[in-house]
């Protein structure tokens, strides 16, 4: 993927040179700079940054919304966006998590009701078809720690 480096105060004109012509969506965390760079790029801009806390690092959410603004000259568009807090599946089921991989879904059709499909769960046919070279074991892998993580969220 093609990075560039800027900094406050820097001359941002290799980040011109990416945006221009397009519409692009600024994404971060909350105080990494993306209202700066905005302003940094589009002078008459004025959008709102914030102070970043000393001792953590982070900032304060200082913009609360989507902003769309156009690049000097018409050049492309950016959207400014507030700090993102977190990213959470808790609010994901298992039928809904497992129909987004369709190559296993088929696979999970005589597992006992009410299987999770998760690890150690007993005659889960995701096991039957790795054990019987049906399913690629990475696939599976990847499809349960989503599935853990969405567990793990719902914890707390
Ligand atoms: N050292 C340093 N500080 C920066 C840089 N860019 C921005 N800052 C500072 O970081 C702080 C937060 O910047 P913002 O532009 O408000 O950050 P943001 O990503 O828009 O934050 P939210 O709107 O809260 O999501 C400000 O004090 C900026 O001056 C940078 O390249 N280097
Ligand atoms: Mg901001
Ligand atoms: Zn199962």
């Amino acid at each position: 993927m093609p990075w560039v480096v800027t900094e406050r105060g820097g001359d941002p004109a290799e980040v011109r040179d990416r945006l221009r012509g397009r519409t692009s969506v600024f994404v971060g965390h909350s105080g990494v700079g993306k209202s700066t760079l905005v302003n940094a790029l589009i002078p008459t801009a004025n959008r709102d940054v914030g102070i970043v806390n000393a001792v953590t690092g982070r900032g304060r959410h200082t913009s609360t919304s989507a902003y769309m603004l156009e690049l000097p000259g018409g050049d492309g568009w950016i959207i400014d966006t507030p700090g993102i807090r977190s990213f959470g599946l808790a609010h994901v089921q298992p039928e809904d998590l497992i129909s987004a991989f369709p190559d296993l879904e088929e696979m999970t059709e005589d597992c006992p009701r009410g299987c999770s499909h998760g690890t150690g769960e007993p005659e889960c046919g995701l096991d039957v078809a790795v054990e019987a070279g049906e399913a690629d074991p990475d696939r599976v892998e990847s499809f349960r720690r989503l599935l853990s993580a969405r567990e793990g969220a719902a914890e707390y």
